[in-house]
């Protein structure tokens, strides 16, 4: 019972559709709700409880409809990332196949720390209709079903018995889903009976409310062991991870970089972190990183690592930091110890800011700043070059490289208003190598996962996040055709993307590591592939992207894509322009070593070679 003793009879769906409409955050452009929405596909299990509730409070909350389960979970999961984890979505799916095909985007959204918030229908508690459509039905547990297949995935799970349960379970929820150090995926799992269950909740709990996001500063002894470290470091580095851009912390890095001479390399989640162009710009860092992060990052004797998971394309599996000590700012204490680094629990605006007080006018060595200003500058003109590339003659055809640059040409604040979305294949390691942007937020690489089938749907949920900027995705082949399917509904929202494919006629990158381990070039490829008389196809994305609503065209040249990007930013909806593109050649500069464990044992000569190599190679490793 409530303090003021009032209730409202609700059903357990319509009591969770009301909590969550009534949430509210601050944004710079004043109020806004927490949940930009809940995008649904409905089954037997969600179309009665959760449907009529989300019917009722359309207004609030508005209801989406999109054609994939994983797909309309990734637009969420990107249109949260485009807030910086400050606004968010919810996902419904019935029970069965529409959960399951929830798990993918849980567990990508549960590496890269993103909230969403998973409501997938469940079995009935009562237990008499079993086994219901699409019970998978456990011999040993009867009170097992496939949504505990998110228990692994989610950060926080719970299942909703008894519609009381919500007064406990929502306050959880939203706690996990906007504290910055436990963020990540929330499921709800709701028994189709239970959703039509009434209860008399207090009419307190639905009261509008400001969800504010916790940010504290680092600790006096950590800030004290940081303190030392740093003032004995003569060539430090800092690697700025996707914390730095989610802790609203880019003004502070600059800041800092600045007054204490430390050049920054970026992690895939954290590049726009500082501007393209500026000095102390080093690039992206690791396996897909630029020659100058990559060189500096060996050299250097303290890595700063703010923000970052430290995941293995960014330490080249454990072998890029040469001799440095690790001082690690984070608001995760796991993410913290890694490397067994000094750590500084904190917030890194909030970090930076202590540190750079208690460092007053500490800088790295001048012989230092000024490598680092060299290594930036030498890496900007190599990116210039590359990008600058307009033809090449047939019969060769254009890299990836190129594209990029014919890309960001296409427009002259490219680097201001446009947000490149990608996650898989060989972009992601074109992309954080020469894509340039001067704004928090305008790169959109999902590399935690890496999920191919991401880059369309979320560029949705990107455009829905922010409908004034140019999306532009980028996307090969074999991602385009693993999930498309939303660009029907970038066009029903009115949501307009720009598509770029880059059709290479296969799974290039995973074709290029084949034969760098010693495989025969087989299964990755379509050439390269079991096929019948007919053989391959070859795909016309322009024509398939036009069956879905969108406007499209296929060309040859970079000249060819220039003029059709003209069109394409011009256009009313979504467009797509497809460009067949060499899976040979890629940006040979920069990257590094990473493990891809090579069979012992092999009857091809190139793999033995490939396992000495490897075995070589290993030991760079730091363990
Ligand atoms: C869902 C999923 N399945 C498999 C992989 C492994 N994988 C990574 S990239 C890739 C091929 C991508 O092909 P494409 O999109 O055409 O890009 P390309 O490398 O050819 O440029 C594969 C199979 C993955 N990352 N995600
Ligand atoms: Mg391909």
């Amino acid at each position: 019972m409530s303090a003021s003793g009032k209730t409202i009879r609700l059903t357990m769906a319509q009591a969770l559709v009301r909590y969550l409409a009534a949430l509210r955050v601050h944004t710079e452009v004043g109020e806004a709700p927490l949940f930009g929405g809940v995008f649904s596909i409905f089954g037997h299990g969600n179309v009665a409880g959760l449907g009529e509730a989300l019917y009722q409070y359309r207004d609030q909350l508005p209801t989406y409809r999109a054609h994939n389960e994983q797909a309309m979970a990734h637009a969420a999961i990107a249109y949260a990332k485009t807030h910086m984890r400050r606004r968010m979505m919810a996902v419904t799916s019935s029970i069965g196949p529409g959960a399951t095909n929830l798990l993918t985007a849980a567990a990508l959204a549960h590496v890269n720390r993103l909230p969403v918030l998973l409501l997938p229908g469940d079995i009935f508690v009562s237990r008499r209709p079993d086994p219901v459509l699409q019970q998978v039905e456990n011999f040993q547990d009867g009170g097992v079903s496939a949504n505990d297949a998110f228990k692994p995935l989610s950060r926080y799970f719970d299942r909703i018995y008894y519609p009381e349960q919500l007064l406990t379970a929502l306050p959880r929820a939203i706690q996990v889903l906007t504290d910055a150090a436990q963020c990540g995926p929330v499921t709800l799992a709701l028994p189709q009976d239970v959703q039509t269950m009434a209860y008399d909740y207090p009419l307190e709990f639905f009261a509008p409310q400001i969800v504010k996001f916790r940010a504290q500063g680092p600790a006096a002894d950590e800030l004290q062991a940081a303190l030392e470290l740093l003032k004995n470091a003569k060539q430090p580095l800092i690697v700025a991870g996707g914390g730095v851009l989610y802790g609203e912390a880019t003004e502070a890095l600059r800041c800092f970089a600045e007054k204490h001479a430390v050049p920054v390399a970026e992690t895939q989640a954290g590049k726009s972190a500082l501007a393209w162009r500026h000095p102390l710009q080093l690039g992206a860092l690791g396996v897909t990183g630029s020659p100058a992060a990559n060189a500096l990052a060996a050299k250097a004797d303290v890595v700063i690592a703010i923000g970052t998971r430290l995941q293995d394309f960014t330490t080249g599996s454990h072998s890029l930091f040469g001799q440095a000590k690790l001082l690690s700012i984070n608001v995760n204490a796991v993410d913290a110890m890694k490397w067994q680094a000094t750590p500084m629990l904190s917030d890194a605006r909030l970090g930076l800011a202590a540190l750079s007080q208690g460092l007053q006018d500490w800088r790295a060595t001048t012989a230092w700043h000024t490598l680092a200003l060299e290594q930036a500058n030498s890496w900007r003109t190599t990116v210039d070059w590359i990008t600058s590339q307009r033809e090449v003659s047939a019969p060769a055809l254009p890299y990836d490289g190129e594209v990029i640059g014919a890309v960001q040409r296409s427009s002259i604040d490219s680097t201001v208003h446009d947000i490149v979305v990608c996650a898989a294949g060989t972009l992601p390691a074109e992309l954080h190598k020469l894509w340039r942007t001067s704004t928090p937020g305008g790169y959109h690489v999902e590399y935690g996962y890496s999920c191919m089938g991401y880059e369309i749907a979320g560029g949705l949920g990107v455009k829905l996040a922010q409908p004034e900027r140019d999306v532009i995705v980028m996307v090969g082949d074999g991602s385009y055709l693993m999930m498309n399917s939303e660009i029907a509904t970038s066009v029903m929202l009115d949501r307009k993307l720009i598509i770029v494919v880059l059709d290479n006629r296969g799974y290039g990158c995973i074709n290029r590591l084949q034969q760098a381990c010693g495989g025969a070039p087989f299964n990755n490829m379509l050439e390269d592939c079991l096929q019948g008389p007919l053989g391959a196809p070859a795909i016309d994305f322009a024509a398939h992207a036009r069956s879905l609503g969108a406007l499209a065209e296929n060309v040859k040249t970079i000249a060819q894509l220039e003029a059709a990007m003209q069109r394409a930013r011009a256009a009313d909806r979504t467009y797509l322009v497809c460009i067949d593109t060499d899976p040979t050649r890629t940006t040979e500069e920069g990257g590094c070593w990473w493990e891809v464990a090579v069979p012992e044992v092999s009857q091809r000569e190139q793999v033995k070679a490939a396992r000495a190599e490897y075995e070589q190679a290993r030991h760079q490793q730091k363990v």
